[in-house]
């Protein structure tokens, strides 16, 4: 069984990762519909990445014999004034959960739970991916500028980032 506070870093972590996923996927919705297609795909595949980082989640939780809490959430926002914002926002995101993920690894030493710490060093080195690749994306639209031609090759190319980002994650 895991110890309180470990079991309760894990559920917020949940909650976090969650959030993720809901976050990317309104992302997702607002850059569909403002004709970013290519950009919408890897935000799509983005938040069921964060989905599935939840998961995972949960099912440690209750397979080391806690039960996992399934958050309530609050709808994310919807609108962006343009791609560089909707990035940056994704940086900030990251960030945010690095920081969640670093405070699970505090408790988990605090508390000599090196099972859980063996687990959540998945999360370490995925976060230092996530945060490389949103830095990376707004490298990226620096470049471009408000240029809607190199704008329009940024979207088309942007899937070209993924398949790297996973294989390393896995
Ligand atoms: Fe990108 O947040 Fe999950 O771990």
């Amino acid at each position: 069984m895991l110890k309180p506070e470990v079991a309760t870093a894990l559920n917020q972590q949940v909650e976090l990762e969650a959030q993720s996923s809901h976050a990317y996927l309104a992302m997702a919705v607002w850059a569909e519909t403002q004709g970013y297609d290519g950009t919408a795909n890897f935000l799509y595949r983005h938040a069921e990445e964060e989905r599935g980082h939840m998961l995972k989640l949960i099912r440690f939780i209750n397979e080391r014999g806690s039960k996992a809490v399934v958050p309530a959430l609050g709808a994310p926002s919807p609108y962006f004034s343009g791609l560089k914002e909707a990035f940056e926002s994704v940086l900030e995101h990251e960030t945010r959960v690095t920081e969640s993920i670093n405070e699970v690894v505090d408790v988990c030493l605090r508390v000599k739970d090196y099972p859980t710490h063996n687990f959540m060093q998945w999360y370490v080195a995925e976060q230092l991916e996530e945060e490389g690749m949103a830095r990376r994306i707004l490298d990226r639209l620096a470049l471009a500028g408000d240029s809607s031609g190199a704008l329009y090759h940024f979207d088309r190319d942007i899937t070209s980032i993924e398949p790297m980002e996973e294989g390393q994650g896995a």
